[in-house]
């Protein structure tokens, strides 16, 4: 696996391209160009002045999280044609400053929705949580504008121009159903897919966060069943996954070890992250430790392990610890030691996998001497 950690840019992040470099492991950083918005054309002097950046600390900038997809290509409005060859623009511009995977998500209006951004863990620590009656009872207007107050940062997905649209867009989706969203996404996969082809960019779609409807509007990447259709749409390598055990995990009934073996090379991104689910159905983001949290950690990377992934892999949000002041779900911290878990497990499955092949030879050449 090659790990990457996740950076929000020089002015957008406390946590410096030097700390990253300083994480045991890891090679590159996961980026977006923040300031852009949905749906516009990226300009080629900013890609590569974060490639500039990232490389004067020997980081590569192969993974892009995200590209956000323009709410009008998700409610399939005329206009989305030109936001569509925007996009298309972008890939071939990513591609030749050297980028290899694209990771963005097809849920309408929000990112990762939480109720609280800090609740307080049994050990002091506070992480994201999911209050599901909050957002049963909430007026999706307030929750966002208590959002956008307590966090003096862009956030992904909360952007300025998403939370002023809001009204438009709630009476935009009225009625766009499941199926509607379905067919939106085809068709944006089947002008996108190509041309990552030609680009030899793979794109890799970020699950629903979390993994079910929310204020009414439609989900769709939401559990296997739903993955398996998504990668039959089109057809193709490079049409695949970021498959995050931490968005999928929230929902008891997905078993993440299982999709990383059944989709195994559509798997271009991992995001690695625990959560613990609680009787009534709520969450909460814990350390990356399988024991903290409800998510078998250990049995994913083994799962990834077993098939060999050779692809990226990010510690996904972390909990806030050791006094941090950061953003939401993105210290430094405790992202760092999840990739020190990682880590573990892993170099403990190749050692392992080294010596029972060390010993299978060992016992052909006896065999073959006798
Ligand atoms: C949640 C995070 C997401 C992710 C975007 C990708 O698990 O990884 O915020 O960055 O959905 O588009
Ligand atoms: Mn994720």
């Amino acid at each position: 696996m090659k790990m990457v950690f996740r950076w929000f840019g020089e002015d957008n992040d406390h946590v410096q391209l030097r700390d990253i470099k300083q994480i045991p492991g890891t090679e590159g950083i996961v980026w977006s160009l923040h300031h852009v918005p949905a749906g516009e054309e990226w300009m080629m002097e900013d890609i590569l002045a974060v490639k500039e950046q990232a490389e004067a600390h020997g980081l590569h900038i192969d993974v892009v999280e995200s590209v956000n997809v323009h709410e009008d290509i998700k409610l399939g409005l005329p206009t989305r044609d030109k936001y569509i060859e925007n996009y298309k623009t972008t890939i071939g511009k990513l591609a030749r400053a050297g980028v290899k995977v694209i990771c963005y998500n097809f849920m309408p209006i929000f990112d990762w929705l939480r109720t609280d951004l800090a609740k307080e863990l049994e050990d002091g620590s506070t992480a994201l949580f999911y209050e599901g009656s909050q957002i049963e009872n909430i007026d999706p207007f307030d929750l966002v504008k208590e959002i956008a107050e307590n966090s003096d940062r862009t956030m992904p997905g909360w952007e300025p121009e998403r939370l002023a649209h809001l009204t438009k867009l709630f009476e935009a989706y009225k009625g766009v159903t499941e199926e509607d969203l379905w067919e939106n996404l085809t068709y944006f996969l089947e002008e996108i897919i190509p041309v990552a082809e030609q680009h030899d960019i793979k794109m890799a779609i970020h699950p629903d966060d979390p993994p079910w409807s929310v204020f009414g509007l439609p989900r769709i990447i939401t559990n296997k069943e739903n993955l398996q259709r998504f990668l039959n749409v089109v057809d193709s390598p490079y049409n695949g996954l970021t498959l995050c055990s931490g968005s999928l995990g929230a929902n008891p009934n997905n078993d993440v070890a299982d999709m990383v073996k059944s989709f195994a090379e559509r798997i271009h991104f991992a995001h690695i992250r625990n959560v613990k689910i609680y009787d009534n159905g709520d969450f909460i983001e814990t350390s990356h430790r399988t024991e903290d949290g409800s998510v078998d950690i250990y049995n994913i990377v083994k799962a990834y392990h077993d098939i060999g992934f050779t692809g990226y892999v990010r510690p996904d949000h972390g909990r806030h610890i050791w006094n941090e002041q950061c953003r939401p779900g993105y210290g430094l911290y405790d992202r760092a030691l999840g990739i020190m878990y990682l880590w573990g497990i892993w170099d403990s499955l190749v050692r392992q996998s080294n010596s029972t092949e060390a010993i299978q030879l060992k016992v052909m050449n006896q065999a073959a001497d006798k």
